[in-house]
């Protein structure tokens, strides 16, 4: 495993005492996460949120337009650009790494000249236009698993071995960024949990955390708050998974994960910091 992480004006350790594990807070700018009140109203619960966050001590903003909930349908560029760029802007200068997730070419590159710290692409950087939107930055770019698309990815989710095929995956979009030109250490990978997996994929990916880092040499981002797969072992509605995910946290930060993408930030930061202690 390499010794950093480049991440825009950051660099993480990723040995040696330096070394600890990153708290992602997610920020979604969708019309489902604030009450209809416009575009200045949204932007206002966006901005009370992110500071909440900070307050809670977040390492990482991860800031969202387009639902990836299962049986999301897409957004527009425009309306996309619309809910993400002002809060990219209002958050900036803040504090916290700021990373953007989309699979949009057109949005990424937005989002570089505003300054964003990482781009979190849960398409992998595939779509066209993706790898020469993200090249000559030194951004750090999460590139996640997903079978699929948002839209169908948990109809039938289907794998002969899923930890082979998600590590499959991974190597072929690495070395197209590799190929690219792209510096290794701006790069890390994602299983992507809940995106076209069954809950058994899901914990099968879990528990070979170790192996996706050993077999990919990258470091790793888990994103599994309040997902199915907590739910599903716990018997809790979403709303009532917080507890549920600071456990799968800490399941995937024990096993080598370095970054977790979270909802409930002053539990997950409160949790990493006495399994910190305990190291
Ligand atoms: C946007 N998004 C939703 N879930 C995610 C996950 O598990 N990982 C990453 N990287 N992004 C996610």
């Amino acid at each position: 495993m390499r010794s950093t992480f480049q991440f825009g004006r950051f660099n993480y350790p990723l040995q040696g005492a330096g070394r600890r594990p990153r708290v992602m807070g997610i920020l979604n700018v969708t019309p489902d996460s604030f009450s209809d009140g416009g575009n200045y109203q949204a932007l206002e619960f966006a901005l009370g949120h992110a500071e909440a966050m900070i307050e809670e001590g977040v390492d990482i903003i991860d800031i969202g337009g387009e639902s990836t909930r299962p049986g999301s349908p897409p957004v527009s560029l425009e309306d996309e650009l619309q809910r993400v760029m002002p809060v990219v802007y209002a958050l900036r200068d803040l504090g916290p790494a700021i990373s953007v997730d989309t699979y949009k070419p057109q949005v990424m590159r937005e989002a570089i000249i505003a300054g964003v710290d990482m781009i979190n692409d849960i398409n992998g950087f595939r779509a066209c236009g993706a790898i020469d939107a993200v090249r000559d930055s030194d951004c750090a770019l999460c590139i996640m698993h997903m079978q699929s698309d948002p839209q169908h990815m948990q109809l039938a989710p289907s794998y002969a071995d899923v930890v082979d095929e998600v590590v499959a995956f991974l190597r072929e979009r690495i070395d197209a960024l590799l190929e690219a030109g792209i510096d290794p250490r701006r790069l890390c990978i994602d299983p992507g949990f809940g995106f076209g997996k069954t809950v058994e994929h899901n914990y099968a990916l879990l528990k070979a955390t170790g192996r996706l880092i050993e077999e990919t040499g990258m470091p790793l981002l888990a994103g599994l708050s309040r997902k199915s797969m907590i739910g599903a072992v716990t018997g809790k509605p979403v709303e009532r998974r917080a507890a549920g995910s600071v456990g799968g946290a800490l399941a995937a930060v024990a096993q080598g994960a370095i970054i977790v993408r979270v909802h409930d930030v002053a539990d997950t930061v409160d949790a990493l910091k006495v399994w910190q202690a305990a190291q």
